[in-house]
């Protein structure tokens, strides 16, 4: 799918892989920005967004929301207000974090209801949580040092060839300012911290994701929270991307909103446009906002979007994608 919109859009594409899985897969990332000179680099002067999917190997829908939302942005390039904001980004996907997971949940041609990588640990059993293995209080709670868990922490933080790779890249992003990691299920967007009950210290930038995550809620419909009152759980993406590197890091767990309701992990292709048409609208907006998040508490932004905050429904900005 990358390839594909890389093809259709060779001026404001890049492909590259951000490094190999523990079995050896690539893991790909597609960069969008108008600057050719920004593709060569991989290097921008411009605000950077960066979605991710996939860290949990059953969660298929969080790769399918950020790959949709590439094809949207690639599609409406041309349109007034989507094309200004593409021009003014620089925007990586990176849908599948967790290649060989999900190649094992899958090719046996029936589910397996596989979480974790495929890291052949120590004690014979297979896999680490790649959400409890980032290197930002890792280990302090809600995780495992049972390799048979699936919330196994692994052996030390950052031991896993795939947070290696997510860690080197956005570290090497400068310019990002916020970040999604997509899972499934609960219809929930999270924000730091995961590790603790405790709120992020810094009242300016609690203020920043309350806003942010409350305004994305009036969209998809999702419960905003702070991660920890999910439940706490250490080693997470969100809380690395936040407490190391000061990125607007957000957690969404994508639809069903409970296992009764839809299929839990897997609620089938049917899902996918609907799933997605719930959060175009978020997606656009951390788009928007990236440019200086202290602006949603500041004032009601205006940038690029003008219509994003006019009740208009979904299906509106939807039918600019078929
Ligand atoms: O447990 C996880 O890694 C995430 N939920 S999932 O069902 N997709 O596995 C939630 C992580 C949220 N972060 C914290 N609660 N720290
Ligand atoms: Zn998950």
């Amino acid at each position: 799918a990358l390839e594909a919109l890389h093809n259709n859009n060779r001026d404001m594409t890049k492909v590259i892989s951000i490094g190999k899985s523990r079995e050896g897969r690539d893991i790909w990332a597609l960069q969008i920005n108008s600057n050719p000179a920004d593709l060569a680099s991989g290097q921008s002067q411009k605000a950077g967004m960066i979605y991710m999917g996939n860290h949990h190997a059953r969660e298929h829908l969080s790769a399918e929301v950020p790959i949709m939302f590439a094809e949207y942005l690639l599609k409406n390039k041309d349109s007034a207000e989507v094309g200004a904001l593409v021009r003014n980004r620089d925007i990586w996907i990176v849908p599948m974090v967790n290649p060989d997971g999900v190649e094992f949940d899958i090719a046996k041609g029936r589910y397996q209801m596989w979480r974790k990588n495929r890291t052949r640990n120590n004690d014979g059993t297979y896999g680490v949580d790649l959400n409890r293995n980032y290197g930002f209080k890792w280990g302090t709670g809600g995780s495992s040092k049972d390799g048979s868990s699936d919330t196994y922490m692994g052996p030390a933080p950052f031991s896993e060839p795939e947070t290696q790779a997510v860690r080197d890249f956005v570290k090497a992003r400068k310019n990002a300012r916020v970040l999604v990691s997509f899972h499934t299920f609960s219809e929930l967007i999270l924000y730091p911290w995961g590790n603790t009950y405790d709120p992020i210290m810094n009242a300016r930038d609690l203020k920043v994701f309350e806003t942010m995550a409350k305004q994305m809620a009036t969209w998809n419909k999702y419960k905003p929270q702070q991660s920890s009152d999910l439940y706490i759980a250490s080693g997470d993406t969100t809380d690395w991307a936040y407490g190391e590197l000061g990125i607007f890091a957000f957690t969404f767990e994508l639809s069903p909103k409970t296992m009764l309701l839809g299929g839990g992990f897997y609620p089938g292709a049917k899902a996918i446009d609907k799933v997605f048409a719930a959060n175009l609208k978020p997606c656009l907006y951390m788009l928007e906002v990236a440019e200086n998040p202290y602006g949603v508490i500041e004032k009601r932004p205006t940038g690029f979007l003008k219509n994003l905050f006019e009740p208009s429904p979904a299906s509106e900005w939807m039918s600019l994608l078929h």
